[in-house]
């Protein structure tokens, strides 16, 4: 299959998030989308292309207006403020707090925006973002243009992004942009699979009163695991969309076996529901060396995921989202791109 990349993520480098006890350096860096490109090459999984520059319209049709607008004047507002380091959130409109007044300066916009610590800016973070987005668009044309798959190598990752803020690493939604294109282009129903290892909250959100769209995710049981306010099993979807939603927590230490019942089941479900084509929000922060993550599977499980979505045998576009054990990440990606290939 083919493959659609941007040298332009790289420019989102060195930027710093909030985690537990610490401000560090993101785990989500640019080796990572490095490191799948070499191995997409040395596997020959197909072409790697650049992608095609969009405009700003199919992002608008899944996230409000006033966020999207708010993205690229994020580093220039925190250059002309005078402030160094990254531009990165800390103060948020919890319960008890005014939602729905957007303040005036870049700090507190910056949590009127978002979510958590977890979504920073540096000087080259727009480009990058814009460079996600169109990766995935152009990947999604292919399929449209009848691929039977195609890869977004996307970076920054998108599937935290709500409508209106980011977070986790994540701040346009491609896999919810691409959807929503999809169905745009005359596609009637659309399924989004959602395999990395945290809560895909942001396309859940984006879809969850719709049933031309159904999502489902796999993902660390939210009691104890980040976005850990969103992804409980009851959340089924709300009004026409009650049903087109499932979610499939799991405790920390899950292994492949477990797994696999919980894509086993979501793919009967996938299959019932006869989207025209299906989005797989890629991570692989299901591994069991994954630095922030608990999942125990391994690389040999990998392949099988592609092979079990193939057997789908529907349109497919994968998404890249997470997966921050570097050095296997490349393997385990494409593990599962070239285990839909049957090889
Ligand atoms: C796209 C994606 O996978 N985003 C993940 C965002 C996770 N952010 C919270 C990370 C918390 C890590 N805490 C454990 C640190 C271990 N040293
Ligand atoms: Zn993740």
């Amino acid at each position: 299959m083919k493959t659609v990349f941007s040298p332009l993520h790289a420019g989102h480098s060195g930027q710093m998030e909030l985690v537990a006890g610490a401000i560090v350096p993101g785990f989500e860096k640019p080796s990572r989308a490095e490191i799948i490109k070499a191995r997409v090459e040395d596997q020959k999984l197909g072409d790697i292309l650049a992608p095609e520059i969009h405009d700003l319209a199919a992002a608008k049709r899944v996230h409000a207006a006033d966020y999207i607008d708010f993205l690229p004047t994020v580093w220039p507002e925190w250059e002309a403020a005078e402030k160094t380091g990254s531009a990165i959130p800390f103060a948020w409109p919890t319960r008890g707090l005014r939602g729905d007044v957007r303040p005036q300066t870049i700090e507190a916009l910056l949590g009127y925006y978002s979510f958590d610590g977890g979504a920073s800016f540096v000087k080259g973070t727009w480009d990058a973002i814009k460079s996600s987005y169109d990766v995935a668009l152009t990947a999604a044309q292919l399929v449209k243009a009848g691929e039977r798959a195609a890869f977004a190598l996307c970076r920054p990752p998108g599937h935290h992004a709500g409508a209106a803020f980011m977070g986790g690493y994540c701040f346009i939604n491609n896999a919810a942009v691409a959807a929503q294109w999809f169905r745009d282009q005359g596609a009637k129903r659309v399924a989004v699979l959602d395999v990395d290892y945290h809560h895909g909250n942001g396309t859940q959100e984006i879809f969850y009163s719709r049933a031309d769209i159904q999502v489902i995710n796999l993902h660390g049981d939210p009691m104890t695991e980040y976005p850990f306010f969103l992804g409980h099993a009851d959340e089924r979807g709300s009004g026409e969309g009650e049903g087109f939603n499932i979610n499939y927590p799991m405790p920390f230490g899950t292994t492949f076996d477990k797994w696999n019942e919980a894509l086993e089941d979501a793919c009967r479900k996938l299959a019932a529901y006869a989207p025209d084509v299906v989005v797989v929000s890629l991570g692989v922060d299901t591994f069991e060396k994954d630095p922030i993550s608990h999942f125990k599977l391994t690389s040999a499980d990998y392949p099988k995921i592609g092979a079990r979505i193939a057997k789908l045998g529907l349109p497919t576009l994968f998404v890249m989202e997470g997966g921050y054990a570097v050095d296997e990440i490349g393997v385990n990606a494409v593990g599962v791109l070239t285990g839909f290939e049957g090889r």
